[in-house]
């Protein structure tokens, strides 16, 4: 993997850049549609590529563990080949998953037990297997394990998680440089700074992650619960340490205007599960404000869905119709649904790389952040 960084907004911190990988180039500013267990939820391949205009997405290392697991992922050539996108993949370690969804854990030195949310069984995740996890995936950007502390957390749990988090960390890159990729392509692996809100521990950990010299680095243990101007101001202390010429991924935000902000921070890589997951309970992202399509005013209301954004669903379908759908619990709202808003998304990173580009970032990004945060 490499990264060149291409432009930088002279009144902000926000970069455009490009990052090459065996399975093609990612133009930073992104955003990674969430594909949990190997699917981004109602949405094609063939979508993805053509209408979404999707560069990269994200896998999840617990789910597709514990299902399809690894023997039929190798079987199937790693991920890629099993579920048809050809272009890049990251995956996230299990750090999260983990804690978030399986039953009673056991968080120990060596790792994390844990209980199968599918079916109770026992298993166990370690800074090792998890690599070794992520090697049999095949994704091209791998995620070191790690623990994403919650919030409100106290002080000494978060310290003594971030230490262990770091030695984590430690395993995992002997495991990964001990190891090769199992199919014929490269693989890199991120790691992770955590340290919850506390700005030394938030320093310690960036200054530690950046020394680990990696391709790439994560900022995570953010958008848990605290207010938005706490995880900018973690945000903007820990984008400041870590490396320029390396690409920068904010794990699990956020809402457009979170990621318009991100972006001034200086972050280059964002996934969340929002605009697929609120897309299939009704909530559309547009560039005209938020919408609720469930609402009683949109009943007779004709309009396309969107027509800010070149995007077929969006300018296709009329707002009236995707309540109907959405209502009446048909499948293809979902669908409709959730390529408009990954679409959206990617149509909004892709402004702001072309305003970066341009030098008109600062002066967009305040304005959009207004615009996108209205409710309609
Ligand atoms: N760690 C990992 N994955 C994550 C996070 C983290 O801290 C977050 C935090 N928002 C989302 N996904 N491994």
């Amino acid at each position: 993997m490499k990264f060149q960084l291409e432009f930088t907004d002279p009144k902000s911190k926000a970069r455009a850049g490009t990052i090459k990988t065996d399975h093609g180039d990612i133009e930073t500013p992104i955003f990674m549609p969430v594909g949990t267990a190997g699917s981004v939820k109602a949405v094609h391949q063939r979508e993805l590529t053509y209408d979404v205009k999707a560069q990269i997405i994200l896998g999840n290392t617990y789910h597709l563990y514990l299902r399809p697991g690894l023997d039929i992922l190798e079987r199937a050539g790693g991920l890629h080949k099993f579920n048809g996108w050809s272009k890049p993949i990251l995956t996230d370690s299990g750090g999260y998953q983990v804690f978030s969804l399986s039953g009673t854990n056991k968080i120990t030195e060596k790792g994390v037990i844990f209980k199968s949310h599918i079916d109770g069984s026992k298993h166990i995740f370690s800074p090792e297997n998890v690599m070794d996890i992520q090697r049999v995936i095949g994704a091209d950007i791998i995620m070191a394990f790690d623990e994403c502390t919650p919030y409100p957390c106290e002080y000494v749990y978060a310290q003594n998680s971030m230490h262990m988090t770091h030695r984590w960390l430690e395993r995992c890159i002997a495991q990964f440089d001990s190891t090769e990729g199992k199919y014929g392509y490269s693989q890199t692996l991120f790691p992770i700074v955590q340290g919850s809100v506390y700005k030394d521990l938030r320093v310690q950990s960036a200054e530690f992650i950046a020394s680990c010299g990696r391709e790439g680095n994560a900022i995570g243990g953010l958008s848990v619960g605290e207010p938005a101007e706490m995880m900018y101001e973690m945000t903007e202390l820990v984008t400041d340490i870590l490396p320029k010429d390396k690409p920068r991924y904010l794990m699990g935000v956020g809402t457009p205007a979170n990621i318009l902000e991100c972006i001034a921070l200086g972050v280059d890589m964002f996934d969340c599960v929002m605009p697929t997951r609120n897309a299939r309970n009704g909530m559309l992202f547009t560039t005209e404000g938020i919408i609720n399509i469930r609402n009683e005013k949109w009943k007779d209301d004709f309009s396309a869905i969107d027509l800010g954004i070149d995007s077929y669903v969006s300018s296709f379908y009329s707002k009236a119709y995707l309540r109907h759908l959405v209502i009446s619990k048909e499948i293809l709202g979902a669908q409709i649904a959730s390529i408009h808003n990954l679409s959206f998304y990617l149509w909004l990173v892709g402004q702001a790389r072309e305003k970066i580009k341009s030098g008109e970032f600062s002066s967009w990004k305040n304005v959009m952040v207004e615009k996108v945060s209205r409710r309609l």
